[in-house]
C-alpha cells in the first residue's frame, strides 16, 4: 500500500491524492504538521532530507518526494500521461511552469493569509501581480480548449487544478476569468472532488 505524508490543507499534497484516488490506488495518509515543524524532524528528515511534503512511501519501503515526481512515477503508463511525445512534453511544459510561475505566488500567497493569517499590507505584493499573470496566461490558453494539453485529462491539469481552485483563498479573483472556472468544475468533476 502507498503512503502518502502530508497536509490535506497543501495543495501539493492533494495532487498526489487526486491521483492516487483517480487511479484507484491503495494508499494510507499519514498528517504532517509543517506549521508544528514536523517535518523538521530527524525523523521525518531521514525520509525527506529537504523537509518537506509530499512524500511518498512505496510498498518496498523507498520514499519519493517533490510532488511532480511523485505524480509522473504513480500515473506511469496510464492515461494521464499523454502517449504522444509531442503531447507529453507539453505536459511537462505546464508542470514545470506551474512549479516556477504559478505555484511559488498564488500557494506561497495563500500560505500566507490561510496558514499564517497575516493581512494585506503585511504580504509582498509582487506575489499578487505574479500570480495574476499566471492566471490571465491560463485563462488565455483555456479558454478555447477543455484541457490543457490534448483531448483528455492529464497531470497538466491536475497540477495545475490543484492551487489554482483554491486561488480566492489567497485573494485571487476566479471570477473575472470564465475559461478558468469552467475548466475547474471539468477537472473536479473527473477527479470526483
Ligand atoms: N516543489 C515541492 C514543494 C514542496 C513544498 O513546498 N511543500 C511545503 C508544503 S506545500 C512544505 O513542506 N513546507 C514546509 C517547509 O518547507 O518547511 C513539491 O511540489 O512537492
Amino acid at each position: 500500500m502507498l503512503t502518502i505524508y502530508g497536509d490535506k490543507r497543501s495543495g501539493n499534497c492533494l495532487k498526489v491524492l487526486y491521483v492516487a484516488r483517480h487511479l484507484g490506488l491503495e494508499w494510507q495518509w499519514v498528517d504532517v504538521d509543517i506549521l508544528a515543524g514536523e517535518s523538521r524532524k530527524d525523523g521525518f528528515l531521514r525520509i525527506n532530507p529537504a523537509g518537506q511534503i509530499p512524500v511518498v512511501k512505496l510498498d518496498d519501503g523507498r520514499h519519493l518526494s517533490q510532488s511532480g515526481a511523485i505524480l509522473l512515477y504513480l500515473a506511469r503508463g496510464s492515461g494521464l500521461i499523454p502517449d504522444d511525445p509531442w503531447e507529453r512534453a507539453l505536459m511537462h511544459q505546464w508542470m514545470f511552469w506551474e512549479q516556477y510561475s504559478h505555484e511559488p505566488a498564488i500557494a506561497v500567497r495563500r500560505f500566507h493569509k490561510l496558514y499564517l493569517g497575516k493581512d494585506e499590507d503585511q504580504i509582498a505584493p509582487t506575489l499578487l501581480e505574479k500570480g495574476d499573470a499566471a492566471l490571465d496566461l491560463m485563462e488565455q490558453h483555456i479558454a478555447s480548449r477543455h484541457w490543457f494539453v490534448g483531448s483528455s485529462m492529464s497531470l497538466a491539469d491536475v497540477v495545475l487544478v490543484a492551487y489554482t481552485r483554491l486561488a480566492h483563498e489567497g485573494g485571487f479573483d476566479l471570477e473575472s476569468r470564465p475559461g478558468l472556472e469552467r475548466w475547474i468544475v471539468r477537472v473536479e468533476g473527473s477527479l470526483g472532488i
